[in-house]
């Protein structure tokens, strides 16, 4: 409330300013998170008051928004009434989640006729402040392909904090699990991080029912790169004929899974019997155009090298990945 005070009118009318807007909040998806981790500490937010409007008919700046970045796939849950308010999927959706207050008026709005010095004005809104609760469902960046027994489970347990089972006879792995490759496991930045999907093993067949089938290629099919495990420690085995057995029931599920960018990744380094393998091996890479990628799941070598050149060949490009060369 304010009245114009000036050296000839010093009865000047009502001249009170409006109060600005307080700011909102909203969660926006973004693809360049895959945890919630950064909410971990900091669990409470509040957007910008909006300022007081002033005499002279000075309105008050809106307060200004905040918007807080979560992974996509963030299930955005009311924390008192469980209600779901949001399931944020797309690269940049973004929700309001806290609406701020509208400002309030200043008395100018008040004068009318009768009353040409009004003293009445509105006060401003109190914001919204509600609890959320957020989940984050996963949806794989990285699918994994090969035989059973090629050491899938054992990758995922050492790349990221899921406990997969793992057995030396095949089809350890029943259900499909997704495991969060954070660098900071191998002394990168925590909140560079990638998610890995854990599936069955394919054989021979398994597009005709062999095996467990191929129907849950399905859980890898909206990954964006695939790493394709071959036992380099199977004197059985040739990897060229490992490879093509697998990526024919690739193809033999969808051309998508087909034209999917893949890296072979040679496993059990540690075992490896015979060196012709892993020459035969380097030799098909080569052919690829793909540098050969060695792990062992035993010995742990390799495995800061695949976590880092993923997480390079994913942030280089925002879809499929280009094999690196
Ligand atoms: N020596 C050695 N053994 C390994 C390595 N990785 C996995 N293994 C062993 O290989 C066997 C199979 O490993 P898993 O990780 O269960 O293989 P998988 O590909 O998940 O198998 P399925 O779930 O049946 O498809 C287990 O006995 C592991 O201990 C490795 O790098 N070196
Ligand atoms: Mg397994």
């Amino acid at each position: 409330m304010s009245f114009r005070r000036e050296k000839f009118a010093p009865e000047g009318g009502p001249d009170g300013g409006d109060g600005g807007h307080g700011g909102s909040i909203f969660l926006r998806a973004s693809r360049a998170l895959n945890t919630l981790n950064p909410y971990r500490n900091q669990r409470e937010f509040a957007a910008e008051r909006g300022r007081q409007g002033e005499g002279c008919l000075r309105h008050g700046r809106d307060g200004l928004d905040i918007t807080l970045d979560v992974p996509l796939g963030t299930l955005v849950r009311d924390g008192e009434t469980g209600e779901t308010l949001a399931e944020l999927l797309a690269d940049g959706e973004t929700v309001c989640v806290a609406r701020g207050g509208r400002g309030g008026l200043g008395n100018t709005h008040f004068k009318s006729s009768t009353n040409r010095t009004p003293r009445h004005h509105q006060p401003g809104e109190e914001g919204e402040a509600r609890a959320l609760d957020l989940e984050l469902k996963l949806i794989a960046d990285v699918g994994l392909a090969g035989f059973p027994n090629a050491g899938k489970s054992t990758l995922v347990s050492r790349l990221s904090a899921a406990r997969p089972k793992i057995a030396g006879y095949p089809f350890t792995t029943l259900e499909p699990q997704l495991g969060v490759v954070s660098l900071d496991r191998f002394g990168g930045d925590a909140l560079d991080s990638w998610v890995i999907a854990d599936i069955p093993g394919l054989i021979e067949g398994a597009a005709q029912g062999a095996g467990l089938g191929i129907q849950f290629l399905r859980h890898v099919e909206r990954t964006r790169m695939l790493l394709h495990l071959v036992d380099l420690s199977d004197p059985m085995q040739a990897p060229a004929e490992a490879v093509r057995v697998i990526e024919a029931e690739l193809a033999a599920f969808s051309p998508v899974l087909a034209a999917k960018p893949r890296w072979l990744v040679g496993t059990k380094l540690d075992a490896l019997q015979d060196e012709d393998r892993k020459a035969d091996f380097e030799a098909l890479c080569a052919e690829r155009g793909q540098a050969p990628i060695f792990i062992s799941g035993v010995t742990g070598e390799g495995l800061r090298e695949l976590a880092f050149a993923v997480d390079r060949a994913l942030k280089a490009s925002p879809r499929p990945v280009e094999a690196e060369a």
